[in-house]
């Protein structure tokens, strides 16, 4: 369980189980994922989608660019062919912290991993026509210990469709060994599109096999992903290494211990 000391965080930060309903918590549990629609207030995802874009357009050909830990499906620049990415969001606006700071999102966290953690990575991905695609995988790679150690939640600054590359799942697999498909174009006889309209956080238990899908229509299907650790493990964006001074001086303590830059203090 928690320690005394990050359970008094995740009370200042007004993280609770009553933000989960029965049915969330259920299906969270039961097929590792649940998608919450409308959780992005209009204003918000708009906001977003601006900063988004004007930092794609300031990072031009180095967008995505970043030394990350045990990143999966990215090239050795942190890049992914095919693929607009931005990386270590914290360091580059203060309205991310409406994201990783989410108190839906962060029960969610709680409840799944059960311990104390921090934030792995935050990062965004679009994906252009005809690319995409990503093999099966679960983002936790060891063998299933009877624990889970990560937590993703994707948040849909557009409308996730069949045909402009929205996720895959296969719903109950958290509670496996992550896949070891030979064929990376195999499709699992159980997976499922994850079709959800802009504004909705998909809350994934990161145990869950799921992947990329190709987009066919070209439309956009800007995300951000909030990834989350146990604090037991390593940062995929490690903190430490990429933090400003600029964000810094914006951290209250209860972030500074989300972010894993402080152990919590009593
Ligand atoms: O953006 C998505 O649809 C999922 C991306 C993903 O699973 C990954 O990059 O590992």
């Amino acid at each position: 369980m928690f320690s005394a000391p990050f359970q008094k965080v995740l009370n200042e930060l007004k993280v609770s189980a009553t933000h989960l309903n029965d049915s969330e918590r259920k299906e969270l549990d039961e097929k590792g994922f649940v998608v919450i629609p409308d959780h992005l207030p209009h204003s918000l995802r708009e906001q977003l989608i601006e900063t988004v874009e004007s930092i794609f357009l300031e990072e031009g050909p180095a967008a995505g660019i970043q030394q990350q830990n045990d990143s999966v499906n990215l090239n050795q620049f942190g890049q992914e062919p095919g693929a607009r990415r931005l990386s270590d969001l914290v360091n580059k606006g203060e309205i991310f912290k409406e994201i990783y700071l989410d108190p839906k999102l962060l029960s969610a966290v709680a409840h799944v991993l059960q311990r104390d953690f921090k934030l792995s990575s935050l990062n965004a991905r679009d994906v252009s026509k005809g690319n995409g695609y990503q093999r099966l995988h679960a983002d936790w790679k060891q063998d299933y210990d009877q624990r889970f150690h990560v937590f993703n939640s994707i948040w849909l600054l557009d409308d996730f469709t069949e045909d402009n590359g929205c996720i895959r799942v296969v719903p109950s697999t958290h509670q496996l060994n992550p896949p070891e498909l030979t064929d990376p174009n195999d499709i699992h006889p159980e997976e499922q599109s994850v079709v959800a309209p802009k504004g909705s956080v998909i809350l994934m238990n990161a145990h869950l096999w799921h992947g990329g899908q190709k987009n066919l229509n070209g439309q956009s299907r800007r995300v951000i992903h909030a990834y989350y650790t146990a604090s037991e493990h390593p940062q995929q964006t490690s903190q430490f290494d990429h933090l400003k001074y600029k964000t810094w001086l914006n951290l209250d303590e209860s972030a500074k211990v989300i972010l894993g830059l402080e152990t919590s203090k009593n």
